[in-house]
């Protein structure tokens, strides 16, 4: 593995985020690094997963690799979008994956780590949803992530912004579960952890795929899903997604045109 640490002990596994250089970016290679070590976890009798990065990062992960989206003309999260297939392997391997959070969280990194079943951050910890900052048009699951993990307001107040939300309120808003000092953070998870490993495996597998169904179960009408396709093609074939692309690229701040 060269993006990331993966331990086990007993029955409480841990992967570590381990691509400094990227900011931890969310990569081809970084996804899929991850989620054969939920898998590999699984396997080997893995009761719980803590999903953290190095200790001391300023930054948890940058998200999506903006180098891997497409420029323009393709969506740039369709079904089999790394990003996607990790968020869908956390949300059905049946152990409870834990977020331990430090340093910032960035775009479809935070749609990952509210993937998880439970999030406990250090208060430097912040949560930035960032479509609107690269012209990106988001797609239908991962608005459904966000609006399980927060009320419509809010979740319209992350996406419009694109600003960097603190720990503290991301608390406040029931977003995550606990903020906890930075000195305390690792041991604080780790009794938890190991808390819900001792519990009964199986329980916790079917009530965690009980509360995906559930909390997943939103009628939306063929007819309305292919509306949301369109609207979503309108965007990733626009002028203003090339542009946000272009723009990250280059190192300058994109100018939006409407079109
Ligand atoms: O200049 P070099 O070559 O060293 O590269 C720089 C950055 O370009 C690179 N980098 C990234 N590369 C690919 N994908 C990324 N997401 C990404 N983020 C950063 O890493 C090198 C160091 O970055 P730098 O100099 O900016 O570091 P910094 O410490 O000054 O600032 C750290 C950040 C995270 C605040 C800054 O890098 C940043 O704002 N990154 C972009 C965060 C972001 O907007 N992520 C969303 C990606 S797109 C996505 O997740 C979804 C598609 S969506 O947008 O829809 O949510």
């Amino acid at each position: 593995m060269k993006h990331i640490e993966i331990t086990q002990d007993g029955h409480l596994g841990t992967i570590t985020l381990d691509n400094p250089k990227k900011l931890n970016a969310l990569s081809h290679d970084l996804v899929a690094e991850v989620i054969s070590a939920l898998q590999a976890l699984e396997q080997a009798a893995a009761r719980v997963a803590i999903l953290r990065a190095r200790p001391g990062v300023k930054v948890w992960s940058a998200g999506h690799d903006v180098g891997e989206l497409p420029e323009g003309g393709r969506d740039p999260l369709g079904w089999d979008d790394p990003l996607r297939n990790l968020v869908r392997t956390i949300e059905t391997c049946r152990m409870p994956v834990i977020a331990m959070i430090e340093g910032g969280v960035w775009g479809g990194a935070v749609e990952t780590v509210l993937a998880c079943d439970i999030i406990i951050a250090a208060p430097d910890a912040t949560f930035a949803v960032t479509p609107a900052r690269l012209g990106v048009p988001y797609n239908v699951s991962g608005m459904m992530t966000f609006m399980s993990a927060a009320s419509l307001r809010l979740v319209k107040e992350l996406a419009f912004t694109a600003a960097p939300m603190s720990a503290a309120r991301a608390e406040r808003i029931g977003m995550i579960n606990h903020v906890v000092a930075a000195e305390h953070l690792e041991i604080f998870t780790l009794e938890m952890a190991t808390t819900i490993a001792g519990n009964a495996p199986l329980s916790i597998a079917v009530m965690k795929e009980q509360l995906r169904v559930l909390a997943g179960a939103k009628p939306v009408s063929p007819r309305g899903f292919e509306k949301v396709q369109g609207l979503r093609r309108i965007v990733y074939d626009s002028h203003d997604y090339k542009e946000g692309i272009r723009a990250f690229k280059e190192k300058r701040k994109p100018v939006f045109a409407g079109k």
